[in-house]
């Protein structure tokens, strides 16, 4: 069987560390030369000229729900278009969720995503699994998932009261078992108690309509759960990660603690990079609706800008989606009521470049940053770097030609989502993926796809990554300062209450 042999030639590699002119060989799907002056392997190779372009490893989103089953609908975005979406934008591997019910099986759950997804997926993808309940059985069902089915990250939800909430008990318990595993926590931080009573709150005061949703669960709601969840896995000692920091004041927990040293990530969104939420108090109601999504987008302008500079210091790690997407019907569930409205917004095939347009446009980050934001930092986090986030030699063949003075304006008329609305409607960038190849095969060029329906792999991702570095060593150095006191027993009175 010939070799399927391609060679990208005069571009500009960029990988999170460093950038340089050089070309690209990749054979059968693998990158085997990175280096200047390189041949085709045969009369066969395809090459391209990516002459003023960047060759950059296909972006990864370690954040999404293809055909979520959720709030009484399905997600539109499947795992066929959903995967279709991400490569016409540049992004070459996603993570998604398995979500059991709560008192379902994880292991069940699990082999019903799969089976969704092996089916469909144009790119290689992987699974986080949530865990919505507690007891042997899941502390068993988690074992197995990690030793067995290459899961190495488990959510935990502290809203959705009544659905998929947990306790603290449990999420402490949930955390410990992560911790045994060597799988990294990752927790949706809000404070379910208040969302639910901010919600009757709106609804009794007669606001049925999407402006609801943010005054029933302000930022405060989503910081003093970050605080919560990262106060758990502290005492715990195990790493965690907070997925979609919606807001500035989450953010600042998640910075603060760093600074104490707590091993906690940070995943800001597409979505809270590139809008915000005053566009739930549009007078239009179904423009409104699709932006509700939890914890919300904030109405405050200048959110996008302050999660952008933590990307750029390091206190922000990478950039997920959470493409959860509904059409007006399914949105309109809600229309008498917000809290019935399907949470989720689109963002898997504009991530990209929406984060090169407010991180690299604006100088806030460079080529390399954006690699570290949109790539690398989730295949490091999620232990599958440098297999994925990475251009050199051995790395799989996922790969992006960057173009970045190509235009477009944003829009659900163009867009290659089954949602009918984009939360970027409008919204004109500079920087696209110009060409995407996937396992050494381009699958997108100059706005054509030529995917392969299924042809994506799981990819399995081994427990103890780089986010367990070091835990050990904490645990010894803490168990040192917890020393006994010696001392004479007590002999004065004792109370004896009255029975
Ligand atoms: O909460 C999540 O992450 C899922 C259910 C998607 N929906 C959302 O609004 N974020
Ligand atoms: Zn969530
Ligand atoms: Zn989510």
């Amino acid at each position: 069987m010939t070799n399927t042999s391609l060679l990208i030639k005069n571009g500009t590699v960029v990988n999170e560390d460093r950038q340089s002119l050089a070309d690209v060989l990749m054979v059968d799907g693998i990158i085997t030369q990175v280096g200047t002056n390189l041949s085709p392997l045969s009369n066969d190779t395809t090459v391209i000229d990516a002459t003023g372009k960047f060759v950059i490893p296909g972006g990864i989103d370690p954040h999404t729900h293809f055909q979520l089953p959720f709030m009484g609908t399905v997600a539109v975005d499947d795992f066929d278009i959903g995967t279709k979406a991400a490569i016409s934008g540049g992004t070459t591997f996603v993570i998604d969720f398995v979500i059991p019910l709560k008192g379902h099986s994880l292991l069940e759950a699990y082999d019903q995503w799969r089976g969704w997804a092996d089916a469909k997926v144009n790119h290689d993808y992987s699974l986080h699994v949530a865990v919505t309940w507690w007891s042997e059985q899941v502390a068993k069902e988690m074992e197995i998932l990690v030793k067995e089915r290459g899961v190495n990250s488990f959510k935990v939800f502290m809203a959705y009261k009544n659905s998929m909430m947990v306790t603290d008990e449990e999420m402490f318990h949930i955390f410990k078992k992560c911790k045994e595993l060597g799988a990294l926590a990752q927790v949706h931080a809000e404070n379910g108690d208040l969302v639910f009573e901010g919600q009757k709150k709106m609804l009794e005061l007669g606001i049925t309509g999407p402006e609801g949703h943010e005054m029933a669960r302000p930022e405060e709601c989503e910081a003093e759960a970050t605080l919560r969840a990262i106060t758990i896995a502290n005492r715990v000692n195990t790493p965690l990660y907070v997925v979609h920091v919606m807001s500035k004041s989450a953010a600042n927990v998640i910075v603060q603690a760093r600074k104490e040293g707590k091993r906690v990530y940070g995943e800001p969104i597409a979505a809270g990079l590139g809008v915000d939420g005053t566009h739930m108090w549009n007078c239009d109601w179904r423009h409104a609706a699709a932006f509700v999504m939890g914890p919300p987008l904030r109405p405050d302008p200048t959110t996008k800008g302050f999660l952008m500079d933590l990307l750029a210091s390091g206190d922000l790690h990478c950039v997920g989606t959470d493409n959860c997407t509904f059409c007006a019907n399914q949105k309109a569930m809600g229309k008498d009521d917000f809290t019935k409205i399907p949470n989720g917004v689109n963002g898997v095939e504009d991530r990209m470049s929406i984060v090169w347009e407010n991180g690299v446009n604006t100088g806030k980050l460079t080529p390399c940053d954006f690699v570290r934001v949109t790539s690398s930092t989730a295949a490091k986090i999620f232990n599958i770097y440098p297999k994925k986030g990475r251009i050199e030699v051995g790395s799989d063949a996922d790969i992006v030609i960057w173009d970045p003075q190509a235009e477009k304006t944003i829009s659900a008329k163009t867009h290659h989502h089954a949602v009918d609305f984009n939360i970027f409607e409008g919204i004109k960038v500079r920087g696209l993926a110009a060409t995407t190849i996937v396992a050494g095969k381009v699958v997108w060029n100059n706005g054509t796809l030529s995917t392969t329906l299924g042809s994506g792999r799981f990819v399995p991702r081994p427990s103890h990554g780089c986010v367990f570095d070091g835990i050990n060593k904490r645990d010894e150095v803490r168990n040192e300062l917890l020393r006994k006191v010696d001392r004479q027993p007590y002999t004065g009175p004792v109370f004896v209450p009255k029975s």
